[in-house]
């Protein structure tokens, strides 16, 4: 990381061998709980971001070991070239260790990378129990070298402020974005499918006026325009910075770089390429995007290379692997010969009028009403599920609070068809929605 890089947000990966903890560390540390609010419905998947504020700001936290689903248990020599993207992608790392087995030979040589990034290294040492001293313990890893060094029992709850602290003490300091003027737009997607051939495009585009330079942070370039007199920003990412890496590396680099533009934005543009089909790495993208609530439009770009037209091929496999991003729209580009580029700054302004509106109490009780009538739960443990009130408490995304008995017995599924059901009622087709059930609704909860 160079130090005069402006940074618009601090990402604070873990990392570490499998079974030492990670998964139950970032479940402890983040404040969006999974069970009702967070979880993305019908992705087979755990989420990998979450966030912590304190006074001195919000940091995001990364769960690695959520990047590889498929490999519970990755090779040492993925493991390694994961601390090295980590070192580069995220400003704080967190390496765990477990304190009831020795330190392990690959422990030494993640260490070895670690060590000359050491002042945004937080050395954890998971696993120290009740019963177990926390200092006598931690000091037996004092051998390591590394100056921060945190014990801690996650599944115990036991010291996690102190990491918080540490965190926070590591972080370093954001650059507050420029005054919001319009929406702001992200293309975001695999390295190579033409997002900053779009961006170029799309600047270049005679209806588009630039209204000054482009402003470039860590991995973001930013560049705020107007088309007809509305404004806009539009932001890509920086890309691949070092020469020579493994694909991993770069699906990984990839979604740190994600993670980054997506904050700070309204609306992401997840680009696919004609020629190939949707991959697992474009699924995890598009999960990014659905967990942080984002709008979101889906660009099959490169159509110029097309010999046939075949459109409705690609919507069926983007409805069958994307199935979890239904709200976003598909929409047909190609940046090199400047095609759907007017189509991409309606469907823009669609979404993100329904992100941002407002709905009366009245309406909204009416269609409570209506959907209360009609909702059968899919799921079994479900039919105890009694839906009481429902409340708007935010826009951009919209957010209902909704009042429930036995809210906790929902599944994944019957959520996703509660938001369905929510949103042919209130004709909301393209936008997240979020929602917060819980058994009583508050007065704080009230806007
Ligand atoms: N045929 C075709 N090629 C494209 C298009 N957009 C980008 N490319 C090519 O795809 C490659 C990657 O493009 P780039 O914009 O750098 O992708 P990025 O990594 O997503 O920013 C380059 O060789 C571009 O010339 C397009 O719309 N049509
Ligand atoms: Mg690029």
């Amino acid at each position: 990381m160079s130090d005069t890089a402006k940074i618009r947000q601090v990402l604070v990966p873990i990392v570490g061998r499998p079974n030492v903890g990670k998964s139950t560390l970032f479940n402890r540390l983040i404040e969006e709980k999974r069970a009702i609010t967070g979880s993305t419905p019908g992705l087979t998947r755990d989420r990998i971001t979450g966030t912590i504020t304190s006074d001195n700001g919000t940091v995001t936290l990364v769960d690695t070991a959520g990047f590889q689903p498929d490999h519970p248990a990755p090779s040492p020599g993925f493991i390694l070239n994961q601390i090295e993207t980590m070192v580069e992608e995220g400003e704080v790392i967190l390496f765990v260790v477990d304190a009831t087995t020795n330190i392990s030979q690959l422990d030494r040589e993640i260490v070895k990378k670690l060590r000359p990034v050491q002042e945004r290294v937080v050395l954890v040492v998971n696993k120290v129990d009740p019963g177990r001293d926390l200092e006598v313990t931690a000091a037996d890893y004092y051998e390591l070298g590394l100056q921060h060094v945190v014990p801690l029992s996650a599944a115990h709850n036991r010291n996690l402020s102190e990491l918080k602290e540490k965190i926070f003490e590591l972080a370093p300091e954001v650059f507050a974005p420029p005054e919001k003027t319009g929406m702001r737009i992200a293309l975001t997607g695999r390295p190579n499918v033409g997002k900053s051939t779009l961006f170029n495009s799309i600047l270049g585009y005679d209806r588009v006026m630039v209204s000054e330079e482009p402003g470039t942070t860590r991995d973001v370039v930013d560049v705020a325009f107007s088309v007809d007199d509305k404004r806009y920003h539009l932001m890509d990412t920086v890309g691949i910075r070092r020469k020579s890496r493994v694909e991993e590396e770069v699906e990984e680099a990839a979604v740190m770089q994600t993670l980054r533009s997506l904050e700070g934005c309204d609306v992401a543009c997840l680009m696919l390429d004609w020629n190939d089909r949707v991959n697992k790495q474009d699924q995890r993208l598009a999960g990014l995007i659905v967990d942080r609530y984002r709008g979101c439009m889906i660009l099959v770009n490169k159509t110029d290379e097309a010999d046939e037209k075949n459109e409705k091929n690609w919507r069926n496999h983007i409805a069958e692997r994307l199935h979890f991003l239904k709200y976003a729209p598909v929409l047909f580009t190609s940046g090199k010969e400047r095609r759907g580029l007017a189509n991409i700054f309606a469907t823009a302004d669609a979404i993100y009028e329904q992100m941002n509106r407002r709905f009366e109490a009245n309406q909204l009780h009416n269609a409570f009403l209506d959907l209360k009538q009609r909702i059968t739960w899919p799921s079994s443990s479900s039919q105890d599920v009694i839906l009481k009130q429902i409340r708007q408490v935010d826009i951009n995304p919209v957010t209902f609070a909704l009042e429930a008995d036995n809210p906790s017995h929902l599944t994944a599924s019957d959520l996703r068809h509660l938001r369905k059901l929510l949103r042919d009622q209130l004709d909301l087709k393209l936008a997240p929605i979020k929602l917060n059930i819980v058994e009583r609704l508050d007065e704080e909860s009230e806007e």
